[in-house]
């Protein structure tokens, strides 16, 4: 039995190796194809859209927006157990091939779910467990001659050659997808249409270190969506359609657009999985068109009472249609602080609405809108259990003093952001330990829909001290000091910071 000797942990390392072929190739076909059909890619996406909601709620409270990257690590350990698995089978009968033959026929099914996936999304899958198999063959070929050493060495040899390669192809074919597609150089040629926003004035801002700046800077912004590698859209192929129930029909392309007066608005936009304290909010200016004249041109029909946006990538937001049409600022978005939207921020084109959470109104890569009823449609998250309205909630955060400071007693500056879009933060109060609320001093508001800054001095005794911050809007409602989690339409609850004080 010498011609079954070799040990089972190279057959498990032949497996791991086969396996990141198969991923390897598959990413390399789908480069060419779309690269949405990468098993990597399609299985990432998959595992995403189908996570239930307690699980994405955790890993996003334990990681963050680092989220994806702890699902690309959890993707290469599954795979790397497969391989290993397939590797330690295919010492008896080949029936290592069998595992990645079952592995392929997921990873299809995933590829071919996707949202406007095409058959061939099935064919990087068999490309690269057609290479798996090879691979895991030739391996297993190369372990079942008598172990000696000299066999042993070609073995690892191959074992590392293979390995490389699979790095190399990898790492080629992502260059190849840019290549192929090359979004950042088209949207180096994105012109800006020309408006003018209302300026802001100095006395938005408050001079104290730490505090957050007025607007966020794009590199700054909070990223969250659904989506492992950004859509593609280049300038000239992206089409926006209106449709449903409209009495005319529209599908607007740039040229279209260009030919329309263009706004610019500062707005806040904020996500509803933002706990007390936290800092998925940012505040930009945006370059757009309003939402209210394109609709209109569309003449929605009586009835309909959402609007139901779609992005390249499949990704869907319920917007109730009062809110694009009310008069409020809503906007089909097509730059960010002067600039075209970045990359993974909606280019070309997105929408914000002012006072509503991003996940029902805020579509990056936006092609796509339905005129229709709440009754006969829904959005992406709504369908995962979240609120089909979410208005934003007021909050109130603490930037300064940075968390566990360690500061000297006497005067404390603390200072910090506020928001109530739509409604206008009037008022922010703070309490230290359990001593009276009390007024803090105001930045000058810009609108409604923009944060404000708010700051006070304290000043500080020795000793450990809780701070507490509350808004008031502008109805004269205060923000609620009632706990809630973000689920399922957003966080309540005051935010506060320890300090020690020398
Ligand atoms: N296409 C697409 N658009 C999307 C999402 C998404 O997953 N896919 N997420 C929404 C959510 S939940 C929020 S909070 C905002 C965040 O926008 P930002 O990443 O530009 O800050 O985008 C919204 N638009
Ligand atoms: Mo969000």
């Amino acid at each position: 039995m010498s011609k079954k000797s070799s040990p089972p942990l190279a057959h498990m390392a032949a497996g791991v190796v086969a396996g990141a072929l198969v991923l390897a190739i598959g990413h390399l076909v789908a480069a060419v194809i779309n690269p949405a059909a990468s098993p990597f890619f399609a299985v990432g996406s998959t595992i995403i859209d189908l996570t239930p909601k307690p699980l994405k709620d955790a890993i996003i409270e334990r990681f963050g927006t680092n989220d994806k990257l702890v699902l690309f690590i959890s993707l290469a350990v599954g795979v790397a157990a497969m391989g290993a698995l397939a590797g330690a089978l295919e010492r008896r009968k080949h029936w290592g091939s069998a595992v990645f033959i079952i592995g392929g026929v997921v990873v299809a099914s995933a590829a071919l779910t996707r949202p406007n996936a095409h058959w061939w999304f099935a064919i990087p899958a068999i490309a690269g467990v057609a290479a798996g198999i090879a691979a895991l063959r030739v391996l297993a070929r190369s372990l079942d001659r008598t172990p000696e050493t000299t066999d042993r060495r070609r073995f690892l040899a191959l074992l590392g050659g293979l390995t490389a390669v699979a790095g190399g192809i990898f790492v080629g074919a992502q260059y190849l997808a840019l290549r192929l597609r090359d979004v950042a150089a088209d949207r180096a040629k994105f012109v800006l249409p020309s408006a003018k926003a209302r300026p802001i004035p100095a006395a938005v801002s408050f001079p104290d270190p730490g505090i957050t700046p007025f607007v966020t800077k794009n590199a700054d912004f909070y990223r969250i969506d659904t989506a492992l590698q950004i859509p593609s859209v280049p300038q000239a192929e992206w089409q926006l359609r209106i449709h449903g129930m409209v009495e005319q029909e529209l599908v607007l392309t740039f040229d279209d657009l260009r030919r329309r007066a263009a706004v610019e608005r500062t707005i806040t936009l904020t996500c509803v999985s933002n706990f007390v304290g936290g800092n998925l909010a940012g505040n930009a200016t945006w370059t757009g068109y309003l939402l209210k004249d394109l609709l209109a041109e569309a003449r929605p029909q009586r009835g309909a009472d959402m609007v139901l946006s779609r992005s390249a990538d499949g990704f869907t937001a319920g917007t109730p249609i009062d809110a694009l049409t009310d008069g409020r600022d809503s906007l089909l978005a097509v730059g960010m602080n002067g600039e075209p939207l970045p990359l993974e921020h909606g280019y070309p084109a997105r929408l914000i609405v002012p006072g509503l959470y991003g996940y029902v109104s805020a579509t990056k890569w936006v092609v796509d809108l339905e005129v229709t009823r709440f009754d006969s449609a829904s959005g992406y998250w709504t369908d995962r259990g979240w609120s089909e309205k979410a208005p934003i909630k007021t909050a109130s955060r603490i930037d300064v003093p940075a968390p566990f400071a360690v500061l000297d007693p006497g005067e404390v500056v603390v200072a910090g952001v506020a928001w109530a879009q739509q409604r206008g933060v009037a008022r922010v109060e703070v309490q230290v330990d359990d001593g009276p609320w009390r007024d803090a001093e105001l930045a000058e508001a810009y609108s409604s829909d923009t944060w404000r800054q708010w700051r006070t001095v304290w000043n500080a005794t020795s000793g450990s001290h809780t701070l507490r911050v509350r808004a008031v809007d502008s109805a004269g409602e205060t923000q609620t000091g009632e706990r809630a989690e973000p689920f399922p339409n957003g966080s309540t609850g005051w935010h506060s910071k320890v300090v020690t004080i020398r």
